[in-house]
C-alpha cells in the first residue's frame, strides 16, 4: 500500500509553492508535512522578514554581501527531520520498478531551513540487502566532517536496521540536495532537495521550487553495474523531471503555474548517475543567480549547461503570451547515452486550469558537454586565490585482474574500505594509509592548495570535492596544461562541482580551513564506483577532537553484526 500513495503524492506534486518561510511566521513545513522545529523558529524566521520580493539582498542582520565563510547568521534554531531509506516499488514515469527512495518517494522530503540553523536528522536504513550512509552534498560542514555522510571515509556504512543521526550547521545558503553515498544507491532513487533560505543577487516574487533532473533507467542501476563494468556507460532509457515523466503510454508529466508578470525563482539540480543535461524553457530566458552555494552576479541565459551534482538558482520571468510553454531537460548525447533525449520534459502553464500540451519550439543550441562559460560565473562575494602551491593529478581508466574498468585520479584507483573509516583512523592516530585508499595529507592550517586535474581520454568529469567550495582557476577542453596556461586568482568562479573538459584540464584551489577527511571524485556514479576518487586528510592533529567516537563506533559495530551475517563483499571503491 504504501507504494501506491507515495506514487500518487508524484503524480499530485505540483509548482508554485509558497514564498520562503521567512516571509511568513510559520515554521518549516515540507509538502511531505512532518518536519519539526523547535519552539525558537517562529521568532528566528520573522527577524528576516526585511527579505522581500522588492528586495531579496538583505537578511536579517545579514545580507548578500556578508562573508558566509567567516561570519554569517546563528540562529539557534534546530530544524529536526526523519528520513527512512526504503526498498520500494514506484513507476515515476509510467513503469514498475522497484526503487530505493529516502521515505518511499522520488526525490525523497525536502529539507528546508534558514540560513545559520542547525539540522538534526535521523537517518533509519530500512533496507534489507544493502547499508547506507547519506550526504549532504555540498554542505562544508565545518567541524562537523563526521557528519558527511561518506562510507569508508567518515563513517562505516549504517547497516540494514540501524539509524545514524547527522548533525550540521547551515554555514551556506541556496540549493542543494542529499543522497546516499553506499555504492550505486543514490541512482537508485536515494536522493532528495536541500533548501536553505537566505538573500539573492536577484529579486523574484516567488518560488517554483526544486526541480531536479535525473537520467533513469527499467532496470535498476545495480543490474546495469555489471554491463558499465565492462563496456561502459549503459544506455538509460529517459529521464525524469521531479521525479516524473512519460514514457509510451504511461506516467505523466511535471507541470509548473506561474502568473503572467510574476517572477520566479526555480532550483535546479543534476541528480543523474552519467548525463550531462541542457536544461532550457522554450521562449524565456533564465537569469542565473547562484551556482551551486555561490551567489553570482545574475545572467542573462537561454540553455543551462548542468553537469552531474551541479546546481543552479534561476529566474524565470512570465513576460510571454498565456500558453503552455516546454520545459526541457536535454541529455548531451557527446557523452550521455540516452534513448528518448527529445521527451525528457516539463511544463509551465500560465494558466494553471490547462492540460494540453505545449506547442512551443526549443532554442537552437549545440549537443556538447561543457561548463557555463567561466567568465560569466562572478561571484558576488569576491574572494582572491593567494599564492597557492600546486601539484598535478591525471585521470586515467585501466581493468583490473578481472577485467572490470577501474578509473583513478590519484596513483591507484580508490579502495576504501566500508569498514575502516579513515575519519576513525586518523582518531586512532594511525596515518599510515594503503596506496588504495588514495590519500593526500594537507597538514597546515590555511594554505592554499591548487590541483591540475588532467586526463587525455575524450571523456568529460564532473568533479565534486566534499567540505569546500573550490576556485576554478582554469579549463579548458581538448588542451593540455602548460606553465604558459594563467591562473585565474582574482576572484574566479567558485562552487563544489565542476566539469573536466574532454582531453582537457581543470585546475582547483581551495584553502586548507577546514580539517576533516574529505572525499574528492567524480560524480558519474559509475566512476564513483569504479575508483574516481581521492581523499583529503586535511589538518591531520586536529582532526580527533571533532571526533564524537561513541556514535561512530556504534554505526560500526552494527555494520560489523551485519557483514558477518549477511556475507556481503566489498567490490567498489567503497564509496
Ligand atoms: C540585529 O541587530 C540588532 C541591532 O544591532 C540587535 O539588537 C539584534 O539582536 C540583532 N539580531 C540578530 C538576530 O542578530
Ligand atoms: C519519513 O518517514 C518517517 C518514517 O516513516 C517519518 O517518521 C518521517 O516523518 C518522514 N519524514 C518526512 C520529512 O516526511
Ligand atoms: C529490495 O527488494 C527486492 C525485492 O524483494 C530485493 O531483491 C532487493 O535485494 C532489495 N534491496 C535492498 C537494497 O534491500
Ligand atoms: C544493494 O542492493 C541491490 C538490490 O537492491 C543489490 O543489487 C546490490 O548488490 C546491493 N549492493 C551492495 C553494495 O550492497
Ligand atoms: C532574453 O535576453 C536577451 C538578452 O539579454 C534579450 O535580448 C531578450 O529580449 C530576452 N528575451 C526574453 C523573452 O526575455
Ligand atoms: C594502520 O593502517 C594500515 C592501513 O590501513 C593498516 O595496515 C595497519 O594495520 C594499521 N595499523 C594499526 C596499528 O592499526
Ligand atoms: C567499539 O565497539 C566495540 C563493539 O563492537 C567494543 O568492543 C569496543 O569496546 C568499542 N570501543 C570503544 C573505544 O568504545
Ligand atoms: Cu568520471
Amino acid at each position: 500500500m504504501t507504494f501506491i500513495r507515495a506514487f500518487f503524492l508524484l503524480l499530485t506534486a505540483v509548482a508554485a509553492v509558497p514564498a520562503p518561510q521567512a516571509e511568513s511566521s510559520s515554521p518549516v513545513s515540507t509538502a511531505a508535512g512532518t518536519a519539526t522545529i523547535s519552539s525558537a523558529s517562529s521568532t528566528a524566521t520573522s527577524v528576516c522578514s526585511g527579505n522581500t520580493a522588492s528586495d531579496r539582498s538583505v537578511w536579517c542582520n545579514y545580507s548578500i554581501d556578508t562573508d558566509y565563510y567567516t561570519g554569517g547568521p546563528d540562529t539557534g534554531v534546530t530544524v529536526e527531520y526523519w528520513l527512512e531509506v526504503t526498498n520500494v516499488t514506484l513507476a515515476p514515469d509510467g513503469v514498475e520498478r522497484i526503487v530505493l527512495a529516502v521515505n518511499g518517494t522520488v526525490p525523497g522530503p525536502t529539507l528546508e531551513a534558514n540560513w545559520g540553523d542547525t539540522l538534526v536528522i535521523h537517518v533509519q536504513n530500512s533496507l534489507t540487502n544493502n547499508g547506507s550512509g547519506i550526504h549532504w552534498h555540498g554542505i562544508r560542514q565545518m567541524g562537523t566532517n563526521q557528519y558527511d555522510g561518506v562510507p569508508s571515509i567518515t563513517q562505516c556504512p549504517i547497516a540494514p536496521g540501524d539509524s545514524l543521526t547527522y548533525t550540521w550547521k547551515a554555514t551556506q545558503y541556496g540549493t542543494s540536495w542529499y543522497h546516499s553515498h553506499y555504492s550505486l544507491q543514490a541512482w537508485e532513487g536515494a536522493f532528495g532537495p536541500i533548501i536553505i533560505h537566505g538573500p539573492a543577487t536577484a529579486n523574484y516574487d516567488e518560488e517554483i521550487g526544486t526541480v531536479f533532473l535525473n537520467d533513469w533507467s527499467h532496470s535498476t542501476v545495480d543490474a546495469l553495474y555489471t554491463y558499465a563494468q565492462t563496456s561502459g556507460p549503459p544506455l538509460m532509457d529517459t529521464g525524469l523531471i521531479n521525479g516524473m515523466n512519460v514514457y509510451g503510454d504511461g506516467g505523466s508529466r511535471y507541470a509548473a503555474n506561474i502568473e503572467s508578470g510574476k517572477k520566479y525563482l526555480i532550483r535546479l539540480v543534476n541528480g543523474a548517475i552519467d548525463t550531462h543535461f541542457k536544461f532550457s524553457i522554450d521562449n524565456h530566458n533564465l537569469t542565473v543567480i547562484s551556482s551551486d552555494f555561490v551567489p553570482v552576479t545574475p545572467f542573462s541565459i537561454d540553455v543551462l549547461d548542468i553537469t552531474m551534482g551541479q546546481r543552479y538558482d534561476i529566474i524565470i520571468e512570465a513576460n510571454q503570451d498565456t500558453a503552455d510553454y516546454w520545459m526541457r531537460a536535454i541529455p548531451q548525447l557527446s557523452c550521455s547515452n540516452n534513448d528518448s533525449p527529445d521527451n525528457i520534459r516539463g511544463i509551465i502553464r500560465y494558466d494553471s486550469s490547462s492540460t494540453s500540451d505545449p506547442t512551443s519550439s526549443a532554442w537552437a543550441q549545440d549537443d556538447d558537454c561543457v561548463d557555463v562559460a567561466l567568465s560569466s560565473l562572478v561571484p558576488h562575494l569576491s574572494q582572491a586565490v593567494v599564492d597557492p602551491t600546486g601539484d598535478d593529478l591525471t585521470v586515467t581508466v585501466t581493468t583490473n585482474e578481472e577485467n572490470l574498468f577501474r578509473w583513478q585520479i590519484a596513483l591507484e584507483s580508490m579502495q576504501a574500505r566500508w569498514g575502516d573509516p579513515t575519519l576513525m583512523q586518523v582518531y586512532d592516530g594511525n596515518t599510515s594509509f594503503e596506496d588504495a585508499e588514495c590519500v593526500y595529507n594537507l597538514a597546515e592550517a590555511d594554505q592554499w592548495v591548487y590541483w591540475v586535474i588532467e586526463t587525455a581520454i575524450p571523456v568529460p568529469h564532473p568533479i565534486h570535492l566534499h567540505g569546500h567550495d573550490f576556485f576554478i582557476l582554469a579549463a579548458a577542453e581538448s588542451a593540455s596544461y602548460d606553465s604558459s596556461v594563467t591562473l585565474n586568482l582574482d576572484n574566479p568562479p567558485r562552487r563544489d562541482v565542476a566539469n573536466l573538459p574532454a582531453s582537457g584540464y581543470l585546475v582547483l584551489a581551495f584553502k586548507t580551513d577546514n580539517p576533516g577527511v574529505w572525499l574528492m571524485h567524480c560524480h558519474i556514479g559509475w566512476h564513483t564506483s569504479e575508483g574516481l576518487a581521492l581523499q583529503f586528510v586535511e589538518r591531520a592533529s586536529e582532526i580527533p577532537a571533532l571526533v564524537k567516537y561513541d556514535v561512530a563506533n556504534a554505526t560500526c559495530a552494527a555494520w560489523d553484526t551485519w557483514v558477518s551475517q549477511s556475507g556481503i563483499v566489498e567490490e567498489d571503491s567503497g564509496v
